[in-house]
């Protein structure tokens, strides 16, 4: 059987990072997009040398011509301007909606049986526009930003209870932005509440908040940090687990920004949602209850979506 092949448009931080990972798993043949000349080509050949230390077998060849990623299985787009200090994912709309366009109309013309991955903020009206662009059915394109924001909701719940990150279950809902919804109440340490674990290791509601409000600025605090981008590390082992899940027909059940049209009383719109990940792409979306105020965040958090992606139709009259 041939090598499965994973195209990444953009070669930058999480571009790299993807590459890396992907080749360590011996995920396919990777072909690293950008349009940067000579980067995504030099850094094709450094990650290709480290294939004889690390014992992988797996092409890695860069590019700056969307025909090389033809037949592409799956698609990874991280192509665009990252934040910088001072700067909300929303300040990214113009620039990233250009690209989207641009690699939108690669998709179709060389990958249009691939399973897409946005990463490119601000995520959940970019993987809408990455859609319109590329023609794709609404179950092949998909945005990663839920697996991340559990992850670091997860990582600060462990260090509270001072458990193994293994145990904690948590789930984030809604956009991908400081309105997202960390659901507490689906949130379990194997299976234990939160609120029940809080109780028995004395941690106070008030702290489970500032957890949640901490998750919520999650980004923000790494780009603060970094000072010169965003999160990287974290973002791409993420989009890995959603391209593994794909690729291997495992049937997560993954909270992801899928489109969803009639659940969640939600018409037309992608958001961040539990999704089933197997060979179908997007097979399903699980609408779970929640509660009076999770639900009233979530509408909080999709209006938000709502608005931005009014903003990118009036910018780009093509999607109006
Ligand atoms: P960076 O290291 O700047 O890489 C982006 C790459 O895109 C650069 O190499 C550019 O040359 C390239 N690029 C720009 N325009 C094009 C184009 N038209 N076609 C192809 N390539 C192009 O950024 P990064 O890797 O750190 O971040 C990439 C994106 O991911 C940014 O928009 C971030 O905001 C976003 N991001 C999202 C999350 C989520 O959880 C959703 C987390 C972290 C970062």
């Amino acid at each position: 059987m041939a090598r499965k092949k994973i195209a990444l448009i953009g070669a930058g931080m999480i571009g790299g990072t993807l590459a890396h990972l992907a080749a360590k798993a011996e995920m396919g043949d990777i072909v690293l997009f950008d349009i940067a000349e000579g980067m995504p080509q030099g850094k094709a050949l450094d990650l290709a040398q480290c294939g004889p230390v690390e014992g992988f077998d797996a092409k890695i060849t860069g590019t700056n011509d969307y025909a090389d990623i033809a037949g592409a299985d799956v698609v990874i787009v991280t192509a665009g301007v990252p934040r910088k200090p001072g700067m909300s994912r929303d300040d990214l709309l113009g620039i990233n909606l250009k690209v989207m366009k641009a690699v939108g109309e690669g998709i179709k013309a060389h990958a249009p049986d691939a399973f897409v991955i946005c990463i490119t903020n601000p995520l959940d009206a970019m993987v809408w526009a990455l859609r319109e662009f590329s023609g794709l059915p609404h179950n092949k394109v998909v945005g990663m930003a839920g697996v991340l924001d559990s992850a670091r909701f997860a990582t600060f719940l462990a260090w509270e209870f001072d458990v193994s990150v293994k145990d904690v279950n948590a789930f984030v809902l809604g956009g991908h932005g400081d309105t997202m919804v960390p659901v507490t109440s689906y949130t379990t340490i194997n299976g234990i509440p939160v609120k029940d674990m809080a109780k028995i290791k004395g941690v106070s509601e008030s702290r489970i908040d500032e957890i949640v409000d901490r998750t919520r600025k999650g980004g923000g605090e790494i780009v603060g940090l970094l000072k010169t981008g965003s999160a990287y590390y974290a973002p791409a082992t993420s989009a890995i687990a959603m391209a593994k899940a794909y690729l291997g027909d495992q049937k997560r059940v993954l909270p992801v920004a899928a489109y969803v049209d009639g659940k969640y009383g939600l018409d037309g719109l992608y958001v961040g949602v539990p999704a089933v990940i197997g060979a179908g792409g997007i097979e399903d979306v699980v609408e779970i209850t929640l509660s009076d105020d999770e639900r009233a965040n979530l509408k909080t958090s999709t209006d938000a979506v709502e608005e931005l992606l009014e903003a990118c139709k009036n910018l780009d009259g093509d999607l109006a």
